[in-house]
């Protein structure tokens, strides 16, 4: 899953046309959306067709949580939420993308625990296995776990056995991705932002790790 975390709107289309073939899915975040507008998913799903994951982190109330839901899973195929607010703001996305399926467009609820970076040690990582345990009680279509700490993605994906797992920190982060294969399974994502977006030549960037996840 490439982040396109570029805030020039025509930034991000060249970058998806060349690495479209090489990934699975496109996760777009504030950089982009606030540099542009929500519909610019649209126009990347449009020429890519690949699944585009709306990662706005969603930390409210319940009733927030809805409205910002609503209004980005009109264009998202989902959207990331923080799970340290409690089970009934995800409930609430999750209720949001149920009215979606309940008209046939599927849209997934994905939930951060351990975030990937060095600060997340100070106050998520002491309750990211108890998140980790009610995303998957809720059911959630996918957490996302540090690649950054193999062995805190391998304890998560222990507690969450077949929720998929997304996991950033590869590349720019100092993740290593041949020290998070072997705990990755194949519905499983490695995220990467920076690493392809900022190399000069993204397309083959992106297929540097299709060929290494595809070979393994
Ligand atoms: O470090 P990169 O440039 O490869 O980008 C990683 C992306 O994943 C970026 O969009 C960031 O906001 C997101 N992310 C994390 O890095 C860490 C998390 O725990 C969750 C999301």
């Amino acid at each position: 899953m490439v982040a396109l975390d570029v805030t020039d709107e025509n930034k991000a289309i060249e970058i998806s046309r060349e690495v479209f073939q090489y990934v699975d899915a496109i996760k777009v975040g504030y950089p982009l959306v606030l540099s542009s507008h929500l519909s610019i998913v649209d126009r990347i799903k449009e020429i890519t067709k690949k699944e585009i994951i709306c990662d706005f982190k969603l930390a409210d109330i319940p009733s927030t949580n809805e409205k910002i839901a609503s209004l980005t899973l009109r264009y998202g195929d989902g959207i990331i939420c923080h799970g340290f607010l409690g089970e009934d703001s995800i409930r609430a996305v999750q209720e949001v993308a149920k009215k979606y399926g309940e008209k046939g467009n599927y849209k997934k609820v994905i939930m951060v625990t351990e975030m990937s970076h060095r600060g997340a040690i100070q106050f998520i990582q002491p309750v990211a296995d108890e998140l980790a345990e009610m995303a998957k009680r809720l059911k959630v279509d996918g957490v996302v776990a540090p690649s950054t700490r193999p062995e805190r993605l391998k304890t998560i994906k222990d507690i969450v056995g077949d929720i998929p797992v997304l996991s950033p920190g590869i590349g720019a982060q100092g993740g290593d991705l041949n020290k998070v294969l072997n705990i990755l399974d194949e519905d499983d994502y490695i995220i990467v932002g920076r690493d392809i977006y900022e190399s000069e030549n993204p397309g083959r960037r992106a297929q540097y790790y299709y060929h290494i996840l595809k070979d393994r």
